[in-house]
């Protein structure tokens, strides 16, 4: 079946896709997106996603009077049944419009929507069995009081994009980014938590990290099962003290950090909180999620 991608309305086969050279986000990053995550048939956490496409979009005033909620989770939707799409990711992209020049006062304010669904390269088993190996990356997380951290927009991903080559240089499954105060912010893909006397511990927003749906997935599981959250700064020492790590996102899922810049975290395994949210969590995703079909 011709992998069909949903361009502005229409769905085109992907090799035949094309975007306006002039579109802002390819000239300046000027776009949001998201990586949602569809499991047997239902799309993981649709409404929080869609949500987070258009409020972030909002903060950059892009012109949404045509893209409705309903809009862009029908059109979600639909790419998925062209594609018979029941297992994996799916790549939604809002650009502000289209036009040569930075100031949007001089471009057609007409946003771009495109999705795209393809197979998810899944991290093996065999990290959720034994865990991650992280190092701390000298690519910090941009300052807070510049693009707010809830804003998942293209253009601030170049720093991401750096810091991981920074982990792929060592070999490390992840990278731990910093804000400029030193603080953590989170991974170069995924939100960060650790566990702590049996309280769990992850960063605010304004530390510097995205507000990751995973996370507030997380969040919830544990205080289902009574364990106490808090959102509070962690530096690197409360990681390296921690008795266990694990980070949170769509591709990941929660995947245990055992090991920081040489230092083993906890006792170097998957910690037994961070099992029994991993298995929370596949539960979460097998049982819930709007459907397709
Ligand atoms: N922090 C950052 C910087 C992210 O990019 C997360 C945290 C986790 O958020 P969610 O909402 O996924 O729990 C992310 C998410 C990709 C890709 O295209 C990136 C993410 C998710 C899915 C795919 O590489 N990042």
């Amino acid at each position: 079946m011709a992998e069909l991608v949903y361009i502005d309305g229409e769905f085109v086969p992907k090799e035949q896709a094309t975007i306006p050279f002039f579109d802002h986000g390819y000239l300046y990053g000027d776009g949001v997106f998201e990586g949602v995550r569809v499991y047997n048939g239902r799309v993981f956490r649709l409404e929080p996603h869609v949500d987070r496409l258009l409020f972030s979009a909002r903060a950059l005033a892009f012109n949404l009077e045509k893209m409705t909620f309903d809009f862009v989770r029908d059109a979600i939707l639909e790419t998925c049944r062209r594609n018979d799409h029941s297992n994996g990711y799916i790549r939604v992209n809002l650009t502000r419009g289209t036009g040569l020049g930075l100031d949007p006062a001089h471009i057609e304010n007409r946003p771009l929507l495109t999705i795209a669904t393809r197979q998810l390269a899944l991290y093996p088993q065999e990290y959720y069995d034994n865990g991650l190996t992280m190092v701390t990356c000298s690519t910090r997380v941009l300052s807070p009081d510049t693009i707010d951290p809830r804003i998942k927009c293209m253009g601030k991903y170049i720093n991401n994009i750096l810091a991981k080559m920074e982990a792929n240089r060592v070999g490390a499954g992840e990278g731990i980014m910093l804000n400029a105060q030193g603080c953590v912010a989170e991974a170069t893909g995924d939100n960060v938590f650790i566990v702590k006397d049996n309280i769990l511990h992850t960063p605010p927003p304004s530390a510097g990290c995205l507000k990751g749906i995973t996370r507030q997935a997380a969040i919830e599981l544990a205080e289902g099962m009574g364990i106490p959250v808090r959102e509070t700064n962690l530096t690197l020492y409360d990681l390296y003290t921690a008795d266990e790590c694990f980070l949170t996102g769509t591709a990941a899922e929660i995947i245990p950090g055992v090991e920081l810049d040489k230092r083993l975290l906890g006792s170097g395994k998957p910690g037994p909180i961070t099992r029994r949210l991993n298995e929370a969590f596949r539960r979460l995703t097998a049982e819930t999620g709007t459907p397709v079909f």
